[in-house]
């Protein structure tokens, strides 16, 4: 189904659910140096301030047309979402082609420390400043502090082997017993997920290309037939939005019959990632429900749907006899979340919170990947496809592709 044509023009809407935002823009310069900052701010704990710059990338990256001095007097000038201090930013850029603070920024030790360390899988805002201001800087502090063996040549990334052997070395918790049984001790793969993605940070940086989503889809498939015949499923996230090249694979899962599903779901989460895990697909579980209740990765439990949040490495092929890690995020929905889930899984992140935001301010309902309901009596829509959950909350369909404010 195509994207509704209006939504193209609607660039100065309140909504970002109201607007087509491409993956690439033609201020797409602009958005990127604007998103510096808004980085900074997140980094720095000043979520607000973060919002108020995420919001106005979100317009940008709808503007249809190159900016200029004169189209940016004409429209974007008096949009409420581009406050005084975005708006000489924006002008900043259109005289300099960049924005003094975001270079600023960029140079500085600061953000380039927190910036590294956030980009570590199980590190946050808050603990990379904590580890800025125990003074440390780089990724041999955080190796020194986690006594991982420092990497051969500083230079490169650890070769394969050598990852096996360090995380070996680790006596890491995976999350089950060697005999597929989950592990008790709440938190404790939680703390030892920090460890686990400093010596997996150089494999985990790479960038899956759409092939090797599909391949990796395709064989945790073949072991959910085996497990549970019949169950439906969409890659989310990035690869659904058109993105090239992802940094992990989403996969949503559910189950065809409508009413078995009901039971056959609950438990389908643990029991497919302990099968993977077995056969040496999933070879970390960073994230179970439901087997570990709290933890630095809080934020992004956002829904109550069961999950797994792992790492995952395909079989050595013909063609590819050396597989690195990749993280892999299976998402279990009963069927009457399916689409729900679908749409809040497969993003953005500003676009299902806009989604959110639109359903309880313009609509007095509840949406989130669990489900959809009113406010006033509770009634619970149970949409059977996408597009009718853009139907029950009123808005036009716009494609996955033009989700990517
Ligand atoms: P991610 O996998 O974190 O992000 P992504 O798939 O959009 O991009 P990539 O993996 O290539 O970096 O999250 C998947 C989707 O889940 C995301 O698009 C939106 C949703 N999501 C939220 O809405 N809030 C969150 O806090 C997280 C982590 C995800
Ligand atoms: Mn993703
Ligand atoms: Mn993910
Ligand atoms: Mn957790």
């Amino acid at each position: 189904k195509p994207t509704n044509a209006a939504v193209f023009n609607n660039w100065g809407a309140k909504y970002a659910v109201q607007r087509a935002s491409p993956l690439v823009c033609p201020n797409q310069g602009l958005a990127n140096e604007l998103s510096i900052l808004c980085r900074d701010r997140e980094l720095e704990g000043l979520s607000k301030n973060a919002l108020a710059y995420e919001r106005a990338i979100g317009i940008i990256k709808s503007y249809p047309k190159v900016i200029t001095s004169d189209t940016f007097k004409s429209d974007l000038t008096k949009l409420p979402s581009l406050g005084a201090k975005t708006q000489t930013k924006i002008l900043e850029y259109i005289d300099q082609g960049h924005v003094n603070e975001a270079q600023a920024t960029l140079a500085s030790e600061r953000y380039q420390s927190l910036s590294l360390f956030t980009s570590i899988y199980g590190i946050g805002p808050t603990k990379a400043r904590q580890f800025y201001g125990m003074g440390m800087r780089t990724i041999a502090d955080l190796e020194r502090y986690y006594d991982i063996p420092p990497s051969p040549d500083p230079e490169r990334p650890r070769p394969p082997e050598v990852v096996t052997e360090v995380l070996k070395g680790l006596d890491v918790v995976s999350g089950f017993t060697p005999n597929g049984k989950p592990i008790r001790d709440e938190g404790r793969a939680s703390e030892l997920s920090v460890p686990v993605g400093i010596v997996l940070k150089d494999e985990l940086d790479v960038r899956i290309p759409r092939a090797e989503v599909e391949e990796m889809r395709d064989v945790v498939l073949h072991e959910l037939e085996e497990l549970q015949p019949g169950c439906v499923s969409t890659i989310v996230g990035g690869y659904r939005r058109g993105k090239p090249m992802s940094n992990d694979v989403d996969i949503v899962i559910s189950h065809s019959d409508y009413t078995k599903g009901k039971d056959i779901i609950p438990g389908l989460c643990k029991r497919l990632t302990a099968q993977l895990y077995r056969k040496g697909l999933v070879t970390h579980i960073m994230h179970l429900s439901g087997f570990h209740a709290h933890n630095a990765l809080r934020e992004e439990h956002w829904d109550s749907l069961e999950k797994a949040l792992t790492v995952f490495k395909l079989p050595p092929s013909e063609n590819n006899p050396v597989r690195i890690h990749r993280r892999v995020d299976l998402i279990f929905a009963l069927p009457e979340s399916y689409w729900t889930a679908v749409i809040g899984w497969s993003g953005s992140k500003m676009f299902q919170r806009d989604l959110r935001l639109w359903a309880k301010q313009e609509k007095g309902m509840k949406f989130d990947s669990v489900g959809l309901t009113r406010r006033h009596d509770s009634k619970r829509f149970l949409p059977k496809t996408e597009e009718e959950v853009f139907q029950i909350l009123g808005l036009p369909w716009i494609d996955p592709t033009m989700r990517n404010v």
